[in-house]
């Protein structure tokens, strides 16, 4: 196998079967201050930039973020500390999507 094609491979496999990874974990705040629609960019970008962050989600209608991540890596405490330094508190982490 090519090392093009095992990149492929893996991308796949992410995309295909998120839940297979060991220590993955979703969880979803309520994320304070989004008061227009730029405020969700800001909210994913910060919490995205977390190591071992994979996936945010950010819900301006629900005032929500849904992050899945690494909890090897990082945990709900330091995601939400993320985005409240960014001028948005998250709190309230609820297990699931
Ligand atoms: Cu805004």
């Amino acid at each position: 196998m090519n090392k093009h094609l095992s990149t492929l491979v893996l991308i796949n496999s992410l995309v295909a079967a998120p839940a297979a990874f060991a220590g993955e974990r979703t969880v979803t705040f309520a994320v304070d201050n989004m008061t227009c629609s730029s405020c969700p960019y800001i909210v994913k970008n910060s919490m995205a930039a977390v190591p071992g962050v994979a996936k945010v989600d950010v819900s301006f209608k629900a005032k929500s973020a849904t992050v899945t991540f690494d909890d090897a890596k990082t945990n709900p405490d330091a995601i939400a500390a993320a985005s409240m330094n960014a001028g948005y508190p998250a709190h309230g982490a609820r297990q699931g999507s």
